[in-house]
Parts: C-alpha cells; sequence; structure tokens
C-alpha cells in the first residue's frame, strides 16, 4: 500500500517539508491546479511538479483529479476535441511514470455540503450535509460553497443544472461510456490504472442526475470496458453516507476482483436520512470501522495509492475545509498503525 497524502501544490498553504516530517508517508497525490479543465499539461510542467515532490524523497502516487470538463459529461457536439486533451493528458503524466489517475463524473460540481464548519462535540468542527437544510435554502445561497467551479456564474450554474435535468441519469450513463470506450484503451496503452471518484454525497440532489452511488453503479462503470486500467477509487466518507452502502462488502468485492485502483479513507457520523458529519478517522467516532476496512485491504493485498480524506479542523487550524494538516496527520498515523497491526498479526512482514 502507498501511504499518501494529498497536497494541493503552491495552492496549499501545508509545505511539502511538513507533509515529510509525517511518519510513514511516501506518497503524494496532487494535480496540475492553475489550468481550466480541459487543457493539456504540459510534459514540462508535470516533470517540474514530480521533480519537486521527489526532492522530498516523496513519489507523485496518483493525479487527483485530471478533471472532466462539462461538454465530455453533457456529450456537447464538441467533446471529442476534449477526449483528446485528456488522452494527451493521460501520454504525458505516463511519459513521467505516474500511474494512477483519480477523476470523477460528477456534474456541475465535485462534492457538496451543506456546513462547512459544523462544531463537534469536542469542540472542532468539520464538514456537514443535511438533506433537510438542502431542501430550504434558495440556488442563490449556495454557489459559493467550494463544490462549485468559481468560474460559473449563478446564470451559468442554473443553465448547467437545467442541462443536465434534461440529460437524466441514462444519459449521462451514455455519455460515460462514450468517455471510457475512448480513454481506457490509452490508459491501458499507457500503463495507467483509472479510478472513478465516487459522487460525494451518493444521491441525486439539487435534481441533478448522480449515478456512482453504489456498488451496483460501480459494478457497471467496470463492466463498461473489462481493463485493468478501468477501475475505481473508492471513497469510504462518499460511499459511506448512504447507510446502505457496505463499505467492506464493496471493497472486498472489487479488491478481489482486481479493479481497486486507488482508496481514500475517511469517517462519518450518520444521523439520521441524507443527514452527516464527516469525523475523525478512529472507528469509534463515526459510523464506519476502520479496522474492517484495512483488514480487508491487507487480505485482499490491495498494492495502489490510500490517503486520508478530510480531516476535522483542530487545534485552532485554519484552513482548506477537510484538508488540514492536524487531523489528517492523525488519520493518517492511526491508519499506519492498524496496518501495521495487522501485517505483524497476520505473520506477514512487510519490507
Ligand atoms: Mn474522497
Amino acid at each position: 500500500m502507498k501511504f499518501s497524502w494529498r497536497w494541493f501544490g503552491d495552492e496549499d498553504n501545508i509545505s511539502l517539508e511538513k507533509i515529510n516530517q509525517i511518519p510513514g508517508l511516501t506518497g503524494i497525490v496532487t494535480a496540475i491546479y492553475d489550468q481550466p479543465a480541459g487543457t493539456v499539461w504540459s510534459i514540462k510542467k508535470i516533470s517540474k511538479l514530480v521533480q519537486r515532490i521527489n526532492n522530498y524523497n516523496l513519489e507523485l502516487t496518483a493525479i487527483e483529479s485530471v478533471p472532466v470538463p462539462e461538454e465530455i459529461k453533457l456529450g456537447s457536439p464538441d467533446r471529442d476535441s476534449y477526449i483528446e486533451v485528456w488522452k494527451e493528458n493521460l501520454q504525458n503524466l505516463s511519459s513521467l511514470g505516474i500511474e494512477v489517475v483519480c477523476y470523477n463524473f460528477m456534474p456541475a460540481f465535485d462534492w457538496f455540503r451543506t456546513d462547512l464548519q459544523k462544531p463537534l462535540m469536542d469542540g472542532s468542527n468539520s464538514l456537514f450535509f443535511s438533506q433537510k437544510e438542502l431542501n430550504k435554502k434558495p440556488l442563490e445561497d449556495l454557489v459559493d460553497l467550494p463544490g462549485w467551479d468559481s468560474n460559473y456564474s449563478f446564470n451559468e450554474v442554473s443553465s448547467l443544472i437545467n442541462k443536465y435535468k434534461e440529460l437524466g441519469e441514462e444519459g449521462l450513463w451514455d455519455n460515460l461510456e462514450y468517455f471510457l470506450k475512448r480513454v481506457v484503451p490509452v490508459a491501458e496503452n499507457y500503463g495507467i490504472k483509472l479510478g472513478i471518484h465516487p459522487d460525494d454525497p451518493p444521491w441525486e440532489i439539487l435534481g441533478l442526475p448522480r449515478i456512482i452511488k453504489d456498488k451496483e453503479a460501480l459494478s457497471r462503470v467496470v463492466n463498461i470496458i473489462d481493463s485493468e486500467s478501468n477501475g475505481l477509487a473508492i471513497c469510504t466518507g462518499s460511499l459511506g453516507a448512504n447507510e446502505k452502502n457496505s463499505i467492506p462488502e464493496i471493497l472486498k468485492y472489487f479488491s478481489k476482483k482486481g479493479k481497486l485502483n486507488f482508496v481514500h479513507l475517511r469517517n462519518i457520523k450518520h444521523f439520521g436520512d441524507k443527514e452527516f458529519q464527516e469525523t475523525a478517522h478512529y472507528s469509534s467516532s463515526g459510523s464506519l470501522d476502520m479496522f474492517e476496512i484495512m483488514k480487508i485491504l491487507v487480505e485482499t493485498d490491495y498494492s495502489g495509492p490510500i490517503r486520508p480524506d478530510h480531516g476535522r479542523m483542530i487545534w485552532d487550524e485554519k484552513g482548506r475545509p477537510g484538508y488540514g494538516l492536524y487531523d489528517r496527520a492523525l488519520g493518517h498515523s492511526y491508519i499506519l498503525g492498524l496496518y501495521e497491526a495487522l501485517i505483524k498479526g497476520s505473520g506477514n512482514f512487510y519490507g
């Protein structure tokens, strides 16, 4: 397993120097952040990024993400030119030894929350989602949340949402299939494993189609083309927001099939129907059993990148919601401890 950390490059106030002081971390997950979706990442730029990371004896273990432009997700007439750019990015990334690329197929925006700083009982705060609260808010109040692409105005967001409503779930599936049939053979050719990140939260919001939300949907993705390049980035917190998704079962099923290319570890606490808050990684802090999850990854010999996903804000830290230093470092250390215990307890010593 490649224990990794998400780093936002120059925009990140947590330096590689600090990250390098976290015990047992060997990998960095990052992307080119200063270019819009649908543009070519030059070999020169990727090479500089890789070099910067390697200077700290760290490895770039996964790209998260190569964004999929709305034109591809919507199936716009010009989508082929954007798919060509995506393929070129795979080629450029592979030329620098990158093996894992994460992407998502969420319409209009990435993850979504109703509160970015909801207090927990211990005085820390974290991200929170409540469908009931979302239903009460007018759209105008929501577009400032960081899940939105800030390049869009309110009117543009509304028109985008309407286009997706017209497209519907099956239309979105068709466009994912069209995309994968073109990019997976290229990824395979360049030795890159793709991992689709589940929708977060994994249900329909604002009337938008959301398709990557359960085991059935993940099966449908991997069955579009049978290739080890056509895999999954399982995010325990995203899928786990729906109590019906059994994360250990999902991980076991896809890891055994060789479809698991990337893992995000995060715990969340359910508060009832479509309401949850992100918690510390420790099992008892939330609703997910992290021991069980790590046990399955060890037992199925998962060897790809793994990273602590969002953490709480603790010890008065201020920063990017979900991506502070302290709680993610605690989460990583805890996960690493589970890993060591599992490996040594099973009699298999890791080298
Ligand atoms: Mn995630």
